[in-house]
């Protein structure tokens, strides 16, 4: 499913992250960047070792910031590690924090010229938030960004639905091709 907003292609993918053939890939990480299960151990098993050893030198990020390390044994030239929250009822600055993730992975994403980049479902795994209000944001954060903007290098941007609720989640929220 593809929709186009200022000239950039927005797509809903279904799939494996580590598989594409983007310029960065999006990790939903901890605050430590000491790898995990979901998408952080897929990216960190497809990456190889030298992902972790990047991990520890980089040692902490704060919930909402970003990250960055090269991509090793990825396809991608650059993995953004981001830490989203962990949803305790949507009272403690959780949406917030979420689309701090998305506005942060974007501005470092212009930063460094990436053209393509591609997010997971960030915190709607083992952090449990709820998979429709995230793809609002995820959307809403990508939609005002490009608005925002006046010139930034992004041609191609993915979200990566890995499981059906993330799928239908996404379906709902992107509009269709405008
Ligand atoms: N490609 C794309 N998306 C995936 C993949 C994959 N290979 N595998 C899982 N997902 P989660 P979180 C989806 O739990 O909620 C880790 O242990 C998954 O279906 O990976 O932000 C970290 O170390 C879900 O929709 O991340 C942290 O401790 C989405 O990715 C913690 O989990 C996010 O699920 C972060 O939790």
């Amino acid at each position: 499913m593809l929709t186009r907003k200022h000239g950039v292609t927005i797509e809903l993918w279904r799939g494996d992250i580590t598989r594409l053939e983007v310029d960065a890939i999006v990790n939903a990480a901890n605050n430590g960047l000491r790898g995990g299960g979901g998408v952080d151990g897929a990216i960190h098993r497809a990456a190889g070792p030298e992902l972790l050893q990047a991990c520890m030198h980089i040692g902490h990020c704060p919930t909402g910031e970003v990250r960055l390390t090269p991509g090793f044994r990825l396809p991608c030239r650059y993995v953004f590690h981001t830490v989203g929250p962990v949803w305790r009822g949507g009272d403690e600055g959780e949406e917030t924090l979420l689309a701090n993730c998305y506005r942060n992975c974007l501005q470092l994403a212009a930063e460094n010229a990436v053209r393509s980049i591609a997010f997971p479902a960030i915190s709607c795994g083992v952090y449990g938030f709820p998979a429709l209000s995230a793809m609002n944001i995820a959307w809403q954060q990508i939609s005002d960004w490009l608005t925002d903007q006046q010139e930034h290098s992004l041609q191609r941007i993915v979200l990566v639905a890995y499981d059906e609720a993330v799928w239908q989640a996404g379906c709902r929220v992107m509009p269709g091709i405008s």
